[in-house]
């Protein structure tokens, strides 16, 4: 009997782990002259991502190059969804690609960091 318990609890938490690992990850990001919010993922290797970033002013961009992808315009008031799955570890740091005011020309433009793990 206490085996069986076992055997089932084990199988229960192979399951838990096996979901968790194959989890997609979702985030909404806002972007203003001032900055991303939040300004930093953390994310795991081969995990599917998602990221809708949402304009609460003007026209922003961002140039996810290391995952891959194109160049994506955030609209003003509008929003633009991105997904990629990270194949390397790392801290990946991407600038507003978008010229969205004077902090752009005092190298304080918004950032977004990727954090990658395993
Ligand atoms: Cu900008």
């Amino acid at each position: 009997m206490t085996r069986i318990i076992v055997s089932v609890f084990l199988g229960i938490s192979l399951l838990f782990s096996v979901a968790a690992f194959s989890e997609d990850a979702y985030f909404e990001v806002k972007a203003d002259k001032p900055a991303f919010t939040p300004s930093s993922i953390t994310v795991k290797k081969g995990q599917k991502v998602t990221i809708k970033f949402t304009s609460l002013d003007v026209d922003h961009a961002i140039h996810l190059e290391a995952f891959g992808l194109k160049e994506v315009i955030i609209p003003e008031k509008g929003s633009a969804t991105v997904e990629f799955t990270p194949e390397k570890t790392g801290v990946f740091d991407f600038p507003c690609t978008k010229y969205c005011g004077w902090r752009h020309l005092v190298g304080k433009r918004p950032r977004f960091e990727v954090k990658v793990v395993d």
